[in-house]
């Protein structure tokens, strides 16, 4: 039996989602095929067989997996004989300090573009996105989104480590990209593709690098 990912779903297959980049990269790291399964916020009936709400989830011939970092963890473990997700003694625990580094960077690209994100869903899936979201925020999207020179100066004030860490190589994980690099570039991915607010300043480094991942992936 194939792997199959559950991806998140926006208007006109929109695939958007920073996890489910995550996982769909590493898939492609690893070249394992893989179908996808289309999942939009109120479609969770789709997923209600990994007994959780959220996207990605994997399932490979019958072992479900749900979360980007399980999942990940799982095809190094699976797969160890394809080319590695963690490379190096340490290559795992950077890894996940890239991944929960990221996670705290997510709520700041969400803020700047959560307009952007709603509009980019289907018409069910805004009135769930636009509840759910200002429920969590207390406030309106559009007042979220109002302050997003101050959030989006917060990101790119937030990214100085990595600008430090890529003066090093050109990769997250070195000379090629690996998770790390996949962790960071599904955040900036989802960004590119919800809005044309641009994340990044032009000369920043790290627009070089996101170039790079995209070019090396074949995700231009
Ligand atoms: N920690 C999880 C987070 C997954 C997550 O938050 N997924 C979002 C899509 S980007 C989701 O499924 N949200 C469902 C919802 O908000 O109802 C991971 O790394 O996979």
């Amino acid at each position: 039996m194939s792997l199959i990912l559950y991806d998140l779903c926006g208007a006109d297959d929109l695939r958007f989602s920073p996890f489910c980049w995550r996982t769909r990269l590493a898939l492609m790291h690893k070249g394992l095929e893989f179908e996808t399964v289309p999942v939009r916020f109120t479609e969770k009936h789709k997923i209600a067989f990994s007994e959780q709400d959220k996207v990605p989830v994997i399932d490979d011939g019958g072992t479900v997996v749900c979360d980007s970092w399980a999942i990940a963890e799982y095809l190094e473990d699976t797969y160890p004989d394809h080319p590695a997700l963690f490379p190096g003694a340490r290559g795992r625990r950077y890894a996940k300090m890239t991944n929960d580094w990221t996670d705290k960077l997510n709520p700041l690209i969400l803020k700047s573009i959560i307009v952007d994100v709603h509009d980019s869903l289907d018409l069910p899936d805004q009135t769930y996105f636009r509840g759910s979201r200002e429920k969590r925020f207390g406030k309106t999207l559009e007042a979220v989104q109002a302050d997003r020179e101050k959030t989006r100066a917060q990101l790119r004030e937030g990214m100085a480590s990595m600008r430090a860490h890529l003066m090093d190589g050109p990769f997250v994980g070195g000379q090629a990209p690996a998770y790390g690099d996949f962790i960071v570039f599904g955040s900036l991915r989802w960004a590119q593709q919800c809005s044309d607010f641009p994340m990044l300043a032009n000369d920043d480094p790290i627009a070089d690098w996101y170039g790079r991942v995209a070019t090396t992936m074949g995700v231009n």
